[in-house]
C-alpha cells in the first residue's frame, strides 16, 4: 500500500508494460488504489454532448479510467471545483467520497472504466447539491 495520503483529484500513474505486442497496464487493490476493489463498471457508447455522473457519495471512492478514448471530469469538493482531462489508459483519477462529480466532453468510441470501493448502492447516492453543500458545512463545523 502507498503510504502517501490519497486525495480526491489526484492523478495515479498505474503500471505500463511496454511490448513490441502492444501494452498491458495492471491495477491491485490496497496497492496501486487506496481501497480494496469491490466493483467494477465502465461508461460506452456514451452519445456526443451526454454528460454523466451528477452527484456525489457519501462513502464510495473510486478510480476513474479513460481505458479509450478521452472526457472530461469535474470535481467539487464543496469549495473548489477542478476539471481534469482523462486521456490516458495508464493513468487514474481517484476520486474520494464527498466529491461531487460531472463528466462530460466524452469523445467517440471513448470508454470509461471505473473501480469502486463498495458495491452499488443507491442510498449511498448524494444527488442533491445544496444537501450535498449543507453535508460538507455540517462536516466542516
Ligand atoms: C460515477 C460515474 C463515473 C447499477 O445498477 N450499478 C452500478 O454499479 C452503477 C454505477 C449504476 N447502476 C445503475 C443505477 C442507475 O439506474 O445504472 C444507472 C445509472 O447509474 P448512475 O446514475 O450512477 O450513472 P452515472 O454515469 O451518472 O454515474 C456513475 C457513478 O454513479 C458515479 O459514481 O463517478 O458513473
Amino acid at each position: 500500500m502507498n503510504a502517501l495520503p490519497f486525495h480526491s483529484g489526484q492523478i495515479i500513474d498505474l503500471p505500463k508494460v511496454n511490448d513490441q505486442r502492444g501494452n498491458l497496464t495492471f491495477i491491485e487493490g490496497l496497492s496501486h488504489v487506496p481501497f480494496e476493489i469491490k466493483r467494477v463498471y465502465y461508461l460506452y457508447d456514451v452519445p456526443g454532448g451526454a454528460e454523466r455522473g451528477g452527484h456525489a457519495h457519501k462513502d464510495l471512492q473510486q478510480l476513474m479510467i479513460a481505458v479509450a478514448g478521452s472526457f472530461d471530469v469535474t470535481l467539487d469538493d464543496g469549495k473548489q471545483k477542478t476539471t481534469v482531462h482523462l486521456n490516458r489508459p495508464y493513468q487514474g483519477l481517484y476520486v474520494s467520497d464527498m466529491t461531487w462529480r460531472e463528466m462530460s466532453n466524452f469523445s467517440s468510441g471513448s470508454v470509461c472504466l471505473v473501480l469502486a470501493s463498495t458495491e452499488y448502492d443507491e442510498s449511498d447516492y448524494c444527488r442533491d447539491y445544496d444537501a450535498f453543500l449543507a453535508a460538507i458545512a455540517r462536516t466542516n463545523s
